[in-house]
């Protein structure tokens, strides 16, 4: 089985796992790694000496190729890109800015280069700074997004750039991931269905409401800051809506979810903390290891796809 970013990446299955903050920690990145994708371990906002462990022991627990998503307002952003380097991670993903600075560095050191965007003209700054690869992110994913949705943002950017780009936002079965390749994808980033993989150590409390989810029960905070950010409805998010309809200023939200991810990640508290997840939350009702996860989704789309993906 093979499409461009299985060969630009050496994976067996063209399903790369989202970079997410909190949630994307080794257990998870080796297990998708294990199953034939490519797993990540997500930087978001922690220290570099966080990122180099997790780098190490991902190693322990695979010999399959996996890489690194850096979020860009990370202040430590720097030493991570550098960490990046020295443990000889083989892919980078980049998430929340624009990586151009650190292009030359990872491309020097051989490392693959795939930075998220969420519009045209990301995609196409990045094609000229030397990307291997773009992920484009639709509206639906969680966490933080643009304004597009991937259906709509998909076709425009793969008719925009000649690298190789990689769908996101609203997949989460085999269904989705041949829609993705009709669009243009020659890959497609799954974030939401892993949350709930047997290997993501995510609080029990937090699959639960991705399992229990609706079509309908997430929201976007801080679209008034400029960061929206997509997660299952709660307390939370209901109090900062509020807010913000009430021209709360930046700092006053900030306090609403300064440690929100992490209290309902590691805490469980899934009433005041931040629950991301995207709108396809809804399809997850089932808690399986990785490799089922990557197994079910690529044989159902290569099944809709009539072995499309085999060329
Ligand atoms: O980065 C993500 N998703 C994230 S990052 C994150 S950590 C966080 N937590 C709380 C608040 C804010 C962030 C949680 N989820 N997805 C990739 C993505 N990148 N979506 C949108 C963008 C993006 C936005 C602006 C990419 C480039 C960009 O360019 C800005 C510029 O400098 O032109």
């Amino acid at each position: 089985m093979k499409t461009e970013v299985t060969k630009l990446l050496g994976i067996e299955y063209p399903i790369i796992q989202g970079g997410m903050a909190w949630v994307a920690e080794y257990h998870l990145a080796a297990g998708v790694s294990n199953a034939g994708g490519l797993g990540l371990i997500g930087a978001a906002s922690a220290p570099a000496e966080w990122v180099r462990e997790q780098i190490r022991e991902a190693k322990k627990l695979t010999d399959k190729p996996f890489g690194v998503n850096i979020m860009l307002m990370n202040p430590e952003a720097d030493a991570i890109a550098q960490v990046i380097v020295d443990e000889g991670v083989k892919v980078v993903t980049t998430g929340a800015g624009n990586p151009s600075k650190y292009m030359d560095m990872w491309k020097a050191a051989g490392v693959k280069v795939i930075p998220v965007v969420a519009s045209v003209a990301m995609a196409k700054l990045m094609e000229r700074g030397g990307a291997d690869a773009v992920v484009a992110e639709g509206m639906e994913s969680g966490g933080h997004i643009g304004s597009t949705t991937t259906m709509a943002l998909v076709p425009q950017v793969a008719d925009a750039v000649s690298i190789p780009v990689i769908a996101a936002g609203g997949i989460a079965d085999g269904r989705g991931m041949a829609a993705a390749f009709m669009l243009g994808a020659e890959a497609v980033q799954i974030g939401t269905r892993f949350v709930v993989a047997s290997e993501c150590i995510v609080h029990e409390n937090y699959k639960q409401q991705l399992v229990k989810a609706k079509d309908i029960d997430s929201a976007v905070t801080g679209m008034s800051t400029g960061h929206p950010v997509r997660s299952i409805r709660n307390k939370m998010t209901k109090e900062y809506l509020r807010m913000e309809k009430e021209g709360a200023d930046f700092m006053e939200l900030e306090k609403l979810t300064l440690g929100s991810l992490r209290k309902a990640v590691v805490e469980g508290d899934v009433v005041n903390g931040t629950i991301m997840a995207g709108q396809i939350a809804g399809l997850v009702s089932e808690i399986r290891p990785a490799k089922v996860i990557v197994e079910t989704m690529f044989e159902e789309a290569d099944k809709l796809l009539g072995r499309k993906l085999e060329a």
